[in-house]
């Protein structure tokens, strides 16, 4: 197909197939045992596929279209061997996933002249906000653009260590107040140290104690509102931070901060060391918003931005 002869990064790509091995596997193995016996895709063969999706993490939703594509297929083709199953899910997932109507992800775009460009990260505690944005603020000091961190979550002291370890890891300068202050006041001085260093990006850490949806809501819109004081349309971009080692978690997840607050774009975390991967091809058709990093692996540089074909090529490989 088509999506699959755009040439893939060779490096990229390698990281990705071996960060995809465990959600591979597990699949596969799924998969043969649905097919045990069978050379024909029948009525038997899809109920059993359908199962295999589920439990993959796909979601219901998206298994169901999945199902129903194949199920056309096979009234169209009459024959189709089990040994096909593997290309044809490939084929048919990507083709769902070129239909919603957000095109491939790129990376974040920094405006030229218009800066800071203001990226807010939240996301429930441990999925691997202040990583990410420790990996974020290394992709684009490598491009020759001056960083900012804001120490934003100040609800644990080790959550402003990290970002701490981050910052002097890549060499870019952090704002932070002490443990319990306001994350709105740390916004706010972050944002004005970065216009008084005329620098181009800054990354807000939050906290993400979702147990009360109303306080984390009003709490991230204060910070909005007092980061508005220095930069007028900030912050540019709202990036949620999603764990995909916790599979279906993940997906409540989106739909509770997707609710609460404006989200602009996802990461997905830890796919590296799950057999839950599944649940970014969900991710991906279920949302409006685009899956636009993944993260796969706990370096600095185990951070790939999302091409959906580019993964259904290295899952269904
Ligand atoms: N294997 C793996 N671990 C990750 C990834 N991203 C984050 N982690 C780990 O997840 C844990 C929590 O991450 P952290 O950034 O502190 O989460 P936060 O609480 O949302 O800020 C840390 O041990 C990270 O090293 C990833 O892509 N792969
Ligand atoms: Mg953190």
């Amino acid at each position: 197909m088509s999506f699959f002869k755009k040439i893939f990064s060779s490096e990229k790509k390698e990281t990705l197939d071996k960060g995809l091995e465990k959600s591979k596997t597990s699949f596969f193995n799924k998969l043969s045992k649905a097919v045990a016996g069978k050379s024909k895709v029948d009525d038997d063969v899809l109920d059993n596929l359908e199962e295999v999706l589920v439990t993959s993490d796909v979601g219901v939703e998206t298994t169901l279209k999945v199902i129903k594509r194949i199920e056309a297929r096979v009234s169209r083709d009459k024959y189709l061997g089990t040994d096909e199953l593997n290309a044809i899910l490939r084929e048919e997932i990507a083709g769902l996933l070129s239909e919603t109507n957000i095109g491939e992800a790129t990376e974040f775009s920094i405006p030229q002249g218009k800066t800071p460009h203001v990226i807010m990260v939240v996301g429930v505690n441990g999925v691997g906000k202040t990583t990410t944005i420790g990996k974020l603020a290394y992709q684009f000091k490598k491009k020759g653009l001056k960083v900012v961190l804001g120490a934003a979550d100040t609800f644990r002291a080790a959550a402003i260590d990290q970002l701490q370890v981050w910052a002097d890891r890549v060499e870019v300068p952090i704002v932070k107040q002490s443990m319990g202050s306001d994350p709105a006041s740390v916004a706010f001085d972050t944002l004005q140290s970065a216009v008084n260093q005329n620098a181009d990006v800054v990354i807000i850490d939050t906290a993400g104690r979702l147990h009360n949806k109303v306080n984390l809501m009003n709490e991230l819109t204060k910070v909005k509102r007092v980061m508005q004081k220095v930069v007028g349309d900030a912050p540019h971009d709202v990036l949620l931070v999603l764990d995909g080692s916790t599979g279906q978690n993940a997906f409540e997840q989106a739909k509770q901060f997707t609710a609460a607050t404006e989200v602009t774009s996802l990461a997905v975390t830890k796919l590296d060391g799950t057999a839950k991967g599944g649940v970014v091809i969900g991710i991906s058709d279920q949302f409006k918003i685009p899956v636009k990093y993944i993260g796969v692996g706990e370096g600095i540089e185990d951070l790939q931005v999302f091409n959906k074909f580019e993964f259904v090529d290295s899952f269904f490989k």
